[in-house]
Formats: C-alpha cells, sequence, structure tokens
C-alpha cells in the first residue's frame, strides 16, 4: 500500500534553487512536502494528478468506512431485532404452553366430571332398569288379580251378589231371625253387614225392606257392637231408639224406617226378618 500510495514528486525548482524535498511518512498516504518553499505546479502534472488520486482514495477509504459502519449499524439493529423477537416468541411460547396446560387441565377436571356422571348415570339407568323390572312385575301381578277377581266378581252376580264400594252384599230374599240370619252369611264366607259410612247407609235403604244388620248388644246390655267386634260409632237409629230394655229383650239391629236417614230399631232377635250379607272384595 505505501508503494502504491507513495508519491515522490522530484520537480526541480527554478534555477539556481535547490530543492530540498523531505520524505514524510504518514499512515497509508505519503505526501512529500517542500520544506522551505511552495513552488507553483503545473496543471496535469505528475505532482497534481498524485494529489487527486490521494484524495479519491481518502473519499473511498471515507465511503467504505462509512458503508462498514452502515453495514454494523445494520448488524447490530438485525442482531437487536433477532433478540427481541427471540425473547418475544420465547414469551408467546411460554404463555401458549401456559394456555395449553390450563386447557388440558380444564379438560381432564372435565372429562373426570364426565365419567362421574356417567357412573352416576349408569346407576340410575341400573338403578331404573331394576325398578321398570319391579314394576313390570307388580303390573302383571296386579293385572293377573284383577282378572281373577273379574271372574269370581261374576260368579258372585250370577249368585245373586251385589258389588257395592269395594264390598259384595247379598240380600236374602227369605225372612229369619238374627242368629240364623248371620249363620247363613258365615257359611257363605261372609257376614252381616256392617254400616260404617254414609253412603252405606243409603245403599241398605234402597232394599225396602224390615232387614237384620250385623249390629248387637247381647254380650253386654246397651253396648252394641258390630259382628267383627267393633264398637258402634256413628249410628242412624230412629227416634226414641234403641229402647231395648231387659224386659223387652231387643238386643239385635234391624233396618226399620228404610224411608228416613234415622232407620235403625233395636228388635228381638228371634224374630224374623229378611237380612243382608257382606264381605270385602280384598281380604
Ligand atoms: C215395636 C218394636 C220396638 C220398637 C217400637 C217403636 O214395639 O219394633 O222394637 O222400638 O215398636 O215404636
Ligand atoms: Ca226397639
Amino acid at each position: 500500500m505505501d508503494q502504491l500510495l507513495d508519491v515522490y514528486v522530484n520537480v526541480e525548482g527554478p534555477s539556481g534553487h535547490n530543492s530540498k524535498w523531505k520524505r514524510k511518512r504518514g499512515s497509508s498516504d505519503t505526501i512529500y512536502e517542500n520544506e522551505d518553499k511552495v513552488h507553483a505546479v503545473e496543471p496535469n502534472s505528475p505532482a497534481v494528478r498524485g494529489a487527486g488520486n490521494v484524495k479519491s482514495c481518502r473519499a473511498v477509504a471515507v465511503c467504505l468506512a462509512l458503508l462498514c459502519l452502515l453495514l454494523l449499524a445494520g448488524l447490530i439493529t438485525l442482531v437487536f431485532l433477532f433478540i427481541q423477537a427471540k425473547s418475544e416468541w420465547k414469551m408467546e411460547m411460554v404463555k401458549l404452553h401456559n394456555n395449553l396446560t390450563s386447557e388440558r387441565n380444564k379438560l381432564q377436571m372435565s372429562y373426570m366430571n364426565l365419567s362421574e356422571e356417567r357412573e352416576q348415570l349408569q346407576m340410575s339407568f341400573s338403578n331404573l332398569s331394576e325398578e321398570q323390572d319391579q314394576l313390570q312385575k307388580r303390573f302383571e301381578d296386579i293385572t293377573n288379580e284383577r282378572n281373577e277377581l273379574e271372574k269370581r266378581l261374576l260368579a258372585l252376580r250370577s249368585y245373586g251378589w251385589i258389588y257395592f264400594s269395594s264390598s259384595l252384599y247379598y240380600i236374602s230374599s227369605s225372612k229369619k231371625s238374627w242368629q240364623q240370619s248371620r249363620a247363613d252369611c258365615l257359611q257363605k264366607g261372609a257376614d252381616l253387614v256392617i254400616i260404617n259410612s254414609h253412603e252405606e247407609q243409603e245403599f241398605i235403604q234402597t232394599f225396602k225392606k224390615l232387614i237384620w244388620i250385623g249390629l248387637t248388644d247381647m254380650e253386654s246390655e246397651g253396648k252394641w257392637k258390630w259382628v267383627d267386634g267393633t264398637p258402634l260409632t256413628t249410628s242412624y237409629w230412629d227416634r226414641n231408639e234403641p229402647n231395648g230394655v231387659p224386659d223387652r229383650d231387643e238386643d239385635c239391629a234391624e233396618i226399620k224406617k228404610y224411608d228416613s236417614e234415622q232407620s235403625w230399631n233395636d228388635e228381638s232377635c228371634g224374630l224374623e226378618r229378611f237380612w243382608i250379607c257382606e264381605k270385602l272384595l280384598f281380604q
């Protein structure tokens, strides 16, 4: 480089002047100056051309340096941007990872809940199936029972029994004493009628006959009881009844005033009356 840039200006000065030229060594370019005087230099002389080249070289060097600086700045900027982008990308990745982890946890929780729910539903389904089987069985049993009862009812109707409010009633066509009447009912698998509702009382009235009912105080005077042993609570005695005193000996109850709801009378048990037997449908 030194050799390239070394410029020797060795021109003879005007006659009589000894020029003294000193070589100055600089950095990259070497310039020879005349220590004593500046002499006029001709344009286009090699010296002038050399000086021009030096300037051009300097400009090129400056340009190159600037270019290097620019490139360096660009490189630094790129590196900075790259680091920043990488950092942001890392942060995004961490965020994404966290979101995914959170989503995965949620899904796992949801899956566990659904599994639990499914187990409960399966259990519930199993219980319901069992219940359905039991209900189906019960339905079949009840259907069979109903069919049996219908058959039984048809048979009993054919023997003169009447169905009313879950009971079957048999009204006699002959008259007997209270004891004989009861015996007939027992023999039929029933007993003398027990009246335990207003509707039943009305139903018995419809036969419009003197009828023995299943009520007596023969065990203890004045303590009226039904044939099943239950004490009398609701009664439909006629006015001034029961009036059986020991000398009248009226220990059995009959329907007498059948046009009135208050139709009962106590009467001597040996007298003959029609009678009504009752049997419960479900017993
Ligand atoms: C008759 C009998 C009695 C009844 C009276 C009512 O004497 O039936 O049981 O109490 O009539 O007048
Ligand atoms: Ca009486």
